[in-house]
């Protein structure tokens, strides 16, 4: 028998209501600002797949490599008969590779906000684990959720959240989420969290900046939403993509760019836009060894472990109460 759930609804705002109060509240801010969390569209995930994809963007092989060359100490680490919970709907080669290496892990808990994505990827991971209990939640994952409880008891919860998401919060919102993991964990738990490490600004500029511009199609492709969803008039044509390595903050700043004076349509709203004006839509913050130790200590977090590359460009980091 499958040990797969299906995913339960969450009552909340309809979805389409909170993206236009957000995009009209943030192209009220000066300067304008989106959040990034509405980049993954359908076509904005598909492209984000290909970002993984280009040569200049190290991040997603890097990450992979670190969990395949370790995935054996990890799993030594994280010990026997562990509650999985991801942030994200996951079931990616990450989770596969890690629910492969842990020791009888007693069941999956991917916390995501789409129902859909996460129905579907429990139900390949349900075929490939059948002795995982698979416990998918619908919730936003940025706020505290109450944990399913797996058939078979388990020893400790680790959270698992790869992928160097934590790098697209603030930091203040990136501790806070460390504070949510560190409550949802519990005592005994642990928490194992990938994040880029500072490098040469070039290599990270790059890594944001690809040559074939898939990161500039994904980044136009938020307009395309806004247009699609919200009844707008946005030009796509009219305004481009820049990522710039903030050195002083430590991140890589993606603005959408107004290429010239223009109005755009927005529903019955009309935004204006100077020429050369700048909308805030992503961070993709970079730590060090030591900014990192630090970030999680105010989460009351340590560092327990660090897995990283040859060139330590990357970290997967676990970490402990
Ligand atoms: C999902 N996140 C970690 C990616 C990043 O690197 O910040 C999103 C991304 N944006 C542009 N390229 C990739």
């Amino acid at each position: 028998m499958s040990k797969a759930s299906t995913a339960q609804a969450l009552p909340q705002q309809r979805p389409v209501d909170e993206f236009a109060a957000d995009v009209l509240h943030g192209l009220a801010q000066t300067p304008k600002r989106i959040a990034s969390k509405y980049f993954y569209d359908a076509r904005g995930s598909e492209l984000f797949e290909q970002i993984c994809e280009q040569p200049e963007y190290y991040l997603t092989r890097t990450e992979l490599s670190i969990l395949q060359d370790h995935a054996a100490d990890i799993a030594r680490a994280i010990g026997p008969r562990a509650l999985l919970v991801e942030y994200g709907s996951g079931a990616g080669i990450k989770t596969r590779l890690l629910l492969d290496a842990m020791e009888e892990p007693v069941g999956y808990v991917p916390v995501e906000i789409s129902p859909s994505a996460l129905n579907a990827s429990v139900e390949n991971l349900a075929e490939e684990f059948p002795d995982v209990d698979m416990l998918p939640v619908t919730a936003d994952f940025t706020q505290p959720v109450e944990l399913p409880s797996p058939e078979q008891a388990s020893t400790r919860t680790v959270v698992f959240f790869p992928g160097s998401t934590l790098g697209n919060f603030e930091q203040r919102e990136a501790i806070g989420l460390l504070r949510t993991m560190c409550i949802e964990m519990g005592r005994n738990g642990a928490a194992i969290v990938g994040i880029d490490l500072k490098k040469d600004p070039a290599l990270l500029e790059a890594a944001y900046n690809d040559a074939a511009g898939v990161t500039r199609d994904f980044t136009l492709n938020l307009l395309a939403r806004i247009n699609r969803e919200l009844d707008a008039d946005f030009d796509l044509r009219r305004f481009r993509h820049r990522a710039h390595y903030n050195p002083m903050a430590g991140r890589i700043e993606t603005h959408i760019v107004s290429t010239i004076e223009q109005r755009v349509r927005i529903g019955n709203r009309e935004i204006a836009f100077a020429a050369e004006e700048a909308m805030l839509v992503e961070y993709s913050c970079k730590y060090s060894q030591v900014e990192f130790c630090a970030m999680a200590a105010r989460a009351g977090l340590r560092v327990v472990h660090s897995w990283t590359d040859a060139n330590d460009w990357f970290a997967v980091q676990m970490l402990e109460r």
